[in-house]
């Protein structure tokens, strides 16, 4: 029997500072009702979806800093989702700003979640690339200080089995590095979820600005192709105090074909029909691991201190 799982990417539009984490909710629980009505299996939000994207600036007050972060999840007000989402039968990936208690001491991390339809937490992955920097940089148009605010992740690119399939978790920068498709390909991974706040203008490269989209789509596409999985990746779109965000919300097939897409740059659901079988059709042929993709092939070239030329 077919392994299909019905998908709602639900991108949202911009977050500004003064929106409350209620008036959030309210919108993602808006989302999650139109989902049902769609028979969506599973609801993909985005990155840090509950506030704006506070990396944009510079804060000295910790406390104006942490009041970013969920010190638990569910915490008072996320509860109406985890409640609302398993009373209508509905999973969902929802990214986060995580404040906790570990080893002894305060962390912070850029975290997702994946959530059944129960509403039982299934899955919790902690952002690993962390992009841009840690100091204050004035000459920016805005910051993005992730490296300030986040630890790196230390859970790892992980697995875990819901849906009927090997679901896997990653978040925004996270998807432009192959390596991270590839740990979870490599795990027999057969969709990705992953949500992402991107802004069209990188500071340090703007001849790049107007390439994002399609960055974003490359990126994507071909970490679909390459290890036979699903993408399903959704943006906080729009402008955020002052800082225009991509959208282009999209659901990918292993084919690399794009099967579902936001339009706007605003609340906004696009569903796809997710055929989970559809990855061994790339997984047992042409990117069969086990039988194309000989390790001792790059240890040998490796150990030619990187060249691939034959010896003299
Ligand atoms: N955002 C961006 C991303 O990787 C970025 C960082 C901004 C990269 C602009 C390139 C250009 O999509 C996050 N949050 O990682």
């Amino acid at each position: 029997m077919a392994r299909i799982v019905k998908v709602g990417a639900a991108q949202l539009g911009p977050i500004q500072r003064s929106d409350s984490r209620e008036s959030v909710v309210r919108r993602l629980l808006a989302l999650l009702r139109e989902a049902h009505g769609m028979a969506c299996d599973v609801v993909v939000f985005p990155e840090l979806a509950l506030t704006t994207f506070f990396p944009r600036w510079y804060m000295e007050d910790q406390a104006e800093v942490d009041s970013f972060y969920e010190r638990e999840m569910p915490g008072p007000v996320t509860r109406l989702l985890f409640e609302e989402a398993a009373r209508l039968g509905i999973g969902f990936y929802l990214g986060y700003a995580e404040l906790t208690q570990e080893e002894g001491r305060t962390r912070r991390f850029n975290t997702s979640i994946l959530v059944d339809r129960t509403g039982k937490i299934v899955g919790k992955y902690r952002k690993i690339h962390l992009p841009g920097h840690v100091e204050h940089e004035p000459w920016r148009r805005f910051q993005h200080l992730e490296k300030r605010y986040f630890e790196t992740g230390n859970l790892g690119f992980n697995v875990t089995r819901a849906y009927g399939g090997i679901l896997g978790m990653c978040i925004c920068n996270d998807r432009r590095w192959p390596e991270t498709y590839r740990v979870m390909g490599l795990q027999g991974v057969e969709m990705i979820m992953l949500g992402y706040n991107t802004p069209v203008h990188n500071p340090p490269a703007p001849v790049h600005d107007n390439l994002s989209n399609f960055h974003n789509q490359l990126v994507m596409q071909s970490g679909a192709y390459q290890n036979g999985t699903w993408v399903v990746g959704v943006a906080k779109a729009g402008c955020e105090e002052g800082c225009d965000m991509i959208g282009n919300s999209s659901i990918i097939a292993p084919s690399g074909e794009i099967v579902g897409a936001c339009t706007t740059l605003e609340d906004e659901l696009a569903v796809a029909r997710c055929d989970l079988d559809l990855c061994n059709s790339f997984k047992n042929t042409l990117f069969n691991f086990a039988v194309h993709r000989q390790p001792e092939h790059y240890r040998m070239i490796v150990e030619r201190k990187g060249s691939i030329l034959p010896p003299e």
